[in-house]
C-alpha cells in the first residue's frame, strides 16, 4: 500500500492533535516557504514543449479561505493547438481528496472534490468553482494528448518519466500510479488500467472561486521565484472554507490535490492540509475534539488496514 511520507505525517499530526487538544499548528507537506506549501514539478516532463510544462502547485490558507496557485508555461486560457478538437489545449480541473484513499477509490465512493478554474477547458461542468461528489472523465483524446498515463511514461523512450513527475509529493511514476489508481496498478501499469481522468464529468456545485492577481498573490506571500520558477504564467485563486461547512470536520483535514493538463502532457500534485474553524475556536468543545480525534484515528486505521492487506 502506498502512503506518501508526508501524508502519513499529516495523519499522525491529526491524531495527536485530537488527543492533546492543543491549538492547531498548520500541518505541512511538500516544501514550506513564506507561509505557502509548494510542490515543484519536474521542469522537463511537459510533452510538446514549454506551452505544456507545469512548474509548480502551491497552497496556503487564511482563517476563512484556502488559496491555490499554479505556475508553468500553460496560460489560464490554454494554448492554440489545431490538433485539439477545439483548437485549444489548456488546464484540466483541480481535484481535492480528503479521504485518505486513492483518487480512484475516492471518486468511486463519492468522496472526490473538483475545482473548475479554467473557463476555456473541456470540463463537463459549466460554472467555475468547487464541486463535491465528482465523477471524472478523460479529455486527453480530443486534446491531442495521452489517453493513459502508461503511454505518457513510455512515450519517446521514457523521456517524460522524470523525478518529481507529479511534484515533490508524488516524485516517482510508481507513487503517481499508486495514488491515482492503487498499488495493484502501480505494480502492473498498462494502457488499459491507467486511463487519464483529467476533468470533472459531473458533480454537485458548492460555490465559486475568486481569482487573485499577481500582486494579490505576492501580498499573500506567494514566491515561486524562490524555487527558480514562476516567470511565465501564474494562476491563483481562493475559495471560502465555508463551502466545506457540514462536509469536513472542524480542525485539520489533510488532503491531496492534483491537476493534469487537458492533454495530460504534464501533471502535478500536492499533499497539504486545511484547518476548518470550529464554532468556538478558542475553547473547543469536547465533542469537537472527540470528533477530530476519531476522524484522524479512523482514517489512519483505514490506511493501516490497507497497508496490511497490500
Ligand atoms: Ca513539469
Ligand atoms: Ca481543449
Ligand atoms: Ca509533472
Amino acid at each position: 500500500m502506498f502512503i506518501p511520507h508526508f501524508f502519513k505525517g499529516l495523519f499522525r499530526t491529526t491524531v495527536a492533535l485530537g488527543a492533546i487538544a492543543i491549538a492547531a499548528p498548520q500541518a505541512s507537506a511538500g516544501v514550506l516557504h513564506n507561509g505557502w506549501n509548494y510542490s515543484i514539478d519536474a521542469l522537463n516532463d511537459g510533452s510538446g514543449g514549454y506551452g505544456y510544462e507545469i512548474e509548480g502547485l502551491a497552497t496556503t490558507e487564511t482563517a476563512d479561505s484556502i488559496y491555490f496557485a499554479l505556475t508553468g508555461g500553460t496560460p489560464l486560457t490554454g494554448v492554440y493547438n489545431d490538433r485539439a478538437q477545439d483548437d485549444n489545449v489548456g488546464w484540466g480541473d483541480l481535484f481535492l481528496n480528503f479521504s485518505g484513499n486513492t483518487a480512484r477509490k475516492a471518486t468511486n465512493q463519492g468522496d472526490m472534490f473538483g475545482i473548475r478554474f479554467a473557463g476555456t477547458n473541456d470540463s463537463g461542468v459549466n460554472k467555475l468553482g468547487l464541486y463535491s461528489n465528482v465523477k471524472t472523465k478523460n479529455v486527453a483524446g480530443k486534446n491531442a494528448g495521452y489517453k493513459n498515463l502508461n503511454h505518457y511514461y513510455t512515450a519517446e523512450s521514457g523521456k517524460y518519466d522524470q523525478y518529481n513527475t507529479m511534484g515533490t509529493d508524488l516524485a516517482t511514476k510508481e507513487d503517481a500510479y499508486a495514488y491515482l489508481y492503487g498499488q495493484n496498478v502501480a505494480n502492473n501499469p498498462t494502457d488499459k488500467n491507467t486511463k487519464t481522468r483529467n476533468v470533472i464529468k459531473k458533480g454537485d456545485f458548492l460555490g465559486g472561486i475568486d481569482f487573485l492577481s499577481d500582486s494579490e498573490l505576492g501580498t499573500a506571500g506567494l514566491d515561486f521565484g524562490n524555487f527558480g520558477v514562476g516567470n511565465a504564467n501564474t494562476i491563483g485563486f481562493k475559495l471560502s472554507k465555508s463551502l466545506f461547512n457540514d462536509i469536513l470536520p472542524d480542525g485539520i483535514s489533510p488532503f491531496m490535490a492534483h491537476v493534469f493538463l487537458e492533454c495530460a502532457n504534464d501533471a502535478v500534485a500536492i499533499a497539504s492540509s486545511v484547518t476548518i474553524p470550529g464554532e468556538s475556536k478558542d475553547v473547543p468543545e469536547p465533542t469537537t475534539l472527540l470528533g477530530l480525534g476519531l476522524f484522524g484515528l479512523v482514517v489512519a486505521g483505514q490506511r493501516r488496514k490497507s497497508a496490511l492487506k497490500a
